[in-house]
């Protein structure tokens, strides 16, 4: 376990403002529900020098990211395209051919580098679990299956040159030694280089009340403002900044050294917006943990009236996101008795904590359930597109963003 009562960046004593009580690992799913499990106190910090709203406590990478991680991102059509668009945005930017480099942090089963490979254009992802790295090689991409690391950038720099461009998406809010990292990435970047990377956004988590983006692997909720604070300490600068729908809000940011281009007025308009929602103070954070216990009671109360109705109740999506919910609000398998989901590497097993079962969504249409909780509330219009029958043969859809409610 990895616990600090101070900022990862600043070293500023964090002031506690959120707490989500015990917690197994977001993506710990079970094969059997005698099995051991580990279980850590999920609370999160906000240090107000750097701005960085961080958890106080984190478990061993290698306890979360290893050669079984369950999380496939080619499971969503929607994301397959959105890393279309996004390969299209990179080359778009910035011209790229058979002499350039692009380095993807996290390439997990190689949905974005993908289209560099397509393209001849020389690239390696680096992804330490071993499953889905293995996925993205099958598919002819350069993977270095390893932790990024400061010496992995160096060692990056010394074998294949600098690169154009770095890429990360969903991946460095996972990354607890931030200002290793963003040194590594200057390592490893051209005078002229670019780093695009997407995140779910700080500013959207407090808008829709999503708490259940916090949990183990998401040690940091970035903002423009603490981007800014991080990359200014390595000499790097936030150039453009462009709010994405994935993940149920995210946020492109895109660096470069500082001085080598001038930023685009976005970066200005987006920290004037977050100073307006208060996104510097504690005390912001301290509202929204009051919504957030709300919101959890409101779930467990709704689940258990419809229980008592007798309807059969289930899930949609066996996320990592909703092991937080499941296990702050107390929901077990007497509320929500089977998760549907497409993965082949959670279906079968148990969900996080308190296992309930996953089964293929392939069985959701027979089974019919009352109501499905809509777990995977980012892929809402993927899910609900594909089951359009459902509804209207009466089930119903209930999510908790932005609150507790019937679709
Ligand atoms: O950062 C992270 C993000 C990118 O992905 C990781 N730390 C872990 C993971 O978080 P998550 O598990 O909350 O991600 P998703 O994308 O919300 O998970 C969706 C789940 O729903 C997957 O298990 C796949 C499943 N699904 C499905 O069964 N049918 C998804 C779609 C779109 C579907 O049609």
């Amino acid at each position: 376990m990895q616990v600090t009562e101070r900022c990862r960046l600043s070293d500023d004593p964090l002031e506690l403002v959120l707490d989500l009580g015990q917690q197994p690992l977001g993506n710990g799913f079970m094969d059997s529900i005698n099995q051991a499990e580990f279980r850590y106190t999920l609370q999160c910090g906000f240090a107000p020098t750097s701005k960085l709203f961080q958890l106080i406590s984190q478990p061993e990478p290698e306890l979360m990211f290893h050669g079984k991680y369950a999380f496939m991102s080619e499971t969503s059509e929607h994301m397959s395209s959105h890393f279309e668009q996004m390969f299209t945005h990179v080359v778009g930017r910035k011209v790229l051919s058979a002499d350039s480099f692009v380095v993807e942090i996290g390439s997990n089963d190689g949905i974005l580098l993908k289209h560099f490979a397509a393209h001849q254009i020389p690239h390696l992802g680096v992804e330490p679990a071993e499953y889905v790295a293995n996925i993205a090689k099958n598919k002819g991409i350069r993977v270095l299956n390893k932790f990024f690391s400061k010496e992995i950038a160096a060692q990056i720099h010394e074998d294949y040159g600098a690169a154009d461009v770095v890429l990360a998406a969903n991946v460095l809010c996972h990354i607890p030694s931030i200002l290793d990292l963003a040194s590594g990435i200057k390592t490893m970047l051209k005078a002229d280089g670019i780093l695009i990377f997407e995140d779910p956004y700080l500013g959207d988590v407090i808008r829709l009340g999503s708490y259940d983006q916090i949990y183990d692997e998401h040690v940091f909720l970035f903002s423009a403002l603490s981007v800014t604070e991080i990359f200014k300490r390595v000499g790097m600068e936030l150039i453009d900044v462009s709010h994405q729908t994935t993940h149920g809000g995210s946020m492109r940011y895109t660096l470069a050294r500082t001085g080598a281009y001038s930023p685009n007025p976005s970066v200005s308009a987006l920290i004037s917006s977050e100073l307006a929602l208060g996104l510097d103070d504690a005390r912001t954070f301290m509202v929204f943990s009051d919504r957030v216990k709300e919101s959890g009671k409101k779930l467990r109360q709704t689940l258990e009236d419809l229980r008592s109705a007798g309807k059969r109740v289930a899930a949609y999506g066996a996320t990592s996101k909703s092991t937080t919910i499941y296990n702050f609000a107390g929901i077990g398998a007497d509320l929500i008795s089977v998760i549907y989901d497409n993965s082949p590497t959670k279906i079968g097993r148990y969900s996080p904590g308190v296992h309930i079962p996953i089964v293929s969504e392939s069985e959701f249409a027979s089974d019919a359930p009352d109501v499905t909780f809509l777990a995977a509330w980012n892929h809402q219009q993927e899910i609900l597109g594909k089951h359009q029958r459902y509804g209207i043969d009466g089930g119903r859809w209930i999510t908790h963003v932005p609150q507790v409610r019937f679709l």
